[in-house]
């Protein structure tokens, strides 16, 4: 705007010293990650990893930083809880989670008989995390990886996935050649973080390989993990309420990170409006939880309010975002009133 009131010549200045500076920038951290790529290697073959490996996968990582734009701007930092959800679990993906069930209807009514996992839970996972197999990723991982490690702002959680990952292709449990995925490392239908697949990833159809962009692996992988960490078959996630003014503080949990002050569900009666209503079992253990309190400026701190159990808190194990786990469940009630 102010540039078309300048002369010729200043302009072609201001822009000069504006590229310079962030074409300093730039080399300066282009130079600054390979020194850190160089100890991050050191780094990965003491902890186990062969050299051959380290030298042949890292020999291709750069610098990524679209990767820190994307991590300082994540939805569930800024959208608000009713947006988000309402976003993430329309009719069209209802329409499509549908499809795709009656497509693969034998595998996964296996799977969920198996694992002791609802298929509306699966397919839940899947809609929200890619849109079932459209939105994969094709990032480079090991350039994603490499660039939130170098980065200050969870290096050490990224570091170890990146270790991790270095280990999953030195066993040749991955390929490093269909390493795409997400701006920030996941891999396949489900998302899944280096951490993820050493852990709980499973060749189910026994063809040697773990292929987590194929139904049978990815949905007996997806229901292996959340069977191992405790999920419970046809027990809730959540119940939206409304919560009167009179609870206290402490019982508002804002941030994913630590869900706290949990009690029976009876225990919250005197603070519930809605109570009465609530077709749930009082002695669940529940929390109580007002997603956007503390984030969204401006909002309104009692609603929207939910009471969460045990459930929903293993779908903050996959991913620790309050609203993720309530759009989760929200497609999954979404489902189970379609199958
Ligand atoms: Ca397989």
């Amino acid at each position: 705007m102010l540039l078309t009131k300048m002369p010729k010549n200043i302009i072609c200045i201001y822009i000069l010293i504006i590229l310079s500076s962030s074409l300093t920038s730039v080399f300066a951290s282009n130079s600054e990650f390979n020194s850190w790529v160089k100890n991050f290697k050191i780094k990965a073959v003491k902890s186990g990893v062969s050299k051959i490996v380290v030298d042949d996968v890292m020999s291709d990582a750069i610098f990524l930083p679209k990767v820190i734009g994307y991590d300082r701007f994540q939805p569930e930092f800024y959208e608000d809880t009713y947006t988000y959800i309402k976003k993430r679990t329309n009719k069209n993906k209802v329409k499509k989670g549908l499809a795709l069930y009656k497509k693969e209807k034998l595998t996964i009514d296996k799977i969920e008989k198996e694992f002791l996992i609802e298929k509306e839970l699966l397919l839940a996972l899947m809609g929200i995390e890619t849109n079932f197999g459209k939105y994969l990723g094709k990032m480079d991982i090991v350039s994603s990886l490499a660039t939130l490690s170098f980065d200050k702002r969870r290096s050490e959680f990224f570091t170890k996935e990146l270790i991790i990952l270095l280990k999953l292709v030195d066993q040749q449990i991955i390929d490093k050649k269909i390493l795409f995925g997400s701006w920030a490392g996941a891999f396949g239908n489900f998302q899944f973080m280096p951490r993820t697949i050493l852990n709980y990833a499973i060749d189910y159809n026994k063809n040697t390989t773990i292929e987590l962009k194929k139904t049978e692996d990815s949905f007996a992988s997806a229901a292996n993990y959340l069977n191992k960490i405790g999920w419970k078959k046809n027990i809730p996630c959540f119940t939206k309420i409304k919560l009167s003014k009179n609870i206290p503080d402490k019982y508002l949990n804002s941030s994913a990170g630590n869900i706290k002050n949990k009690k029976k569900v009876k225990y919250f009666k005197k603070y519930i409006k809605n109570f009465n209503d609530l077709k749930i079992d009082h002695n669940l253990e529940a929390a109580i939880i007002t997603p956007d309190k503390d984030i969204i400026p401006g909002s309104n701190t009692y609603t929207p309010a939910y009471l969460v159990y045990s459930n929903y808190e293993k779908v903050l194990n996959w991913n620790r975002s309050l609203r993720f786990a309530l759009a989760v469940c929200t497609l999954k009630n979404n489902f189970k009133n379609e199958i």
